[in-house]
């Protein structure tokens, strides 16, 4: 494993219900849109990947929006640019703590080598945003790829993502590992042949997911995975040695 490729929402922090929810409702608030988006109706729409295709897809079935196509669009490109700025605004101020166990797994990559790279389908000024928060300025010196939603415009669960990330970390797909929280995360992974493990979030606690090395609930709990984290003490955390492990069958 010369690599570890990180999703972002969900998997690097709980982004979606405390996050970018809210700044969509603030957003739907400033423009003077009537709905708003609970926390069960967006954990529904999540199946949707990408916040403007998200709004499309919300406004296809309400009637209060705009009935032409191309006004429509428009207003979900409007409501999707302040969103992400609203989105920025929560997550500079301290609002999403990184999920237990994220730092540390990236602070084992660091000490032994393992390069890692950034897949994700959001904005890149989200990942500025969260990343920026939480490692400073310098962040991106951590990452030797950063591939998000702009530069992989059919998003997950296409694999466009997962394939750009091996380009340009110039890996084979059995070279690396990925982490990711959601169905549609790990469908791009299986379509690239990229290997990847699940630490589910708080959206996708019970969703169905095919096709990983390995499922369990935050990186810092040794307990509750499937296969079992062998290598780890109950109260232990996943580290490097038991993701080498699980890439290797063990
Ligand atoms: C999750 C997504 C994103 C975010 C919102 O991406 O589907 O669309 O919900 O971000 P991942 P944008 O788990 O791959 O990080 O509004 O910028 O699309
Ligand atoms: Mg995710």
């Amino acid at each position: 494993m010369r690599a570890l490729i990180w999703d972002v929402d969900g998997t690097l922090a709980e982004t979606e219900r405390d996050g970018h929810r809210v700044a969509f409702n603030q957003a739907f608030e400033a423009e003077g849109v009537p709905w708003r988006w609970d926390a069960s109706h967006y954990g529904r729409l999540l199946s949707v990947t990408g916040g403007f295709e998200r709004l499309m897809h919300d406004m296809a079935s309400r009637i209060e929006a705009p009935l032409a196509i191309a006004e429509r669009e428009l207003l979900a490109r409007r409501l999707h640019r302040l969103k992400n700025m609203l989105y920025a605004q929560i997550v500079a101020s301290g609002g999403i703590g990184l999920r237990p166990g994220v730092r540390e797994l990236m602070d084992d990559c660091s000490a032994a080598g393992v390069r890692m790279a950034i897949a994700t389908t959001t904005s890149r000024s989200n990942v500025e945003a969260l990343l920026g928060a939480h490692f400073g300025p310098y962040w991106e010196a951590r990452f030797d790829a950063v591939l998000c939603g702009e530069d992989a415009p059919r998003k997950k669960p296409d694999p466009q993502v997962y394939a750009l990330a091996l380009e340009r970390l110039n890996l084979a797909a059995g070279e690396v590992l990925a982490i990711e929280d959601s169905s549609p995360g790990v469908q791009a992974c299986v379509r690239a042949g990229v290997p990847v493990i699940v630490t589910r979030s708080v959206y996708f606690a019970q969703a169905e997911v095919d096709g990983a090395l390995a499922i369990g609930p935050d990186l810092a709990s040794g307990g509750d995975w499937q296969p079992a984290a062998s290598l780890v003490k109950s109260a232990g955390r996943i580290d490097l040695a038991q993701l080498r492990a699980w890439a290797a069958g063990r």
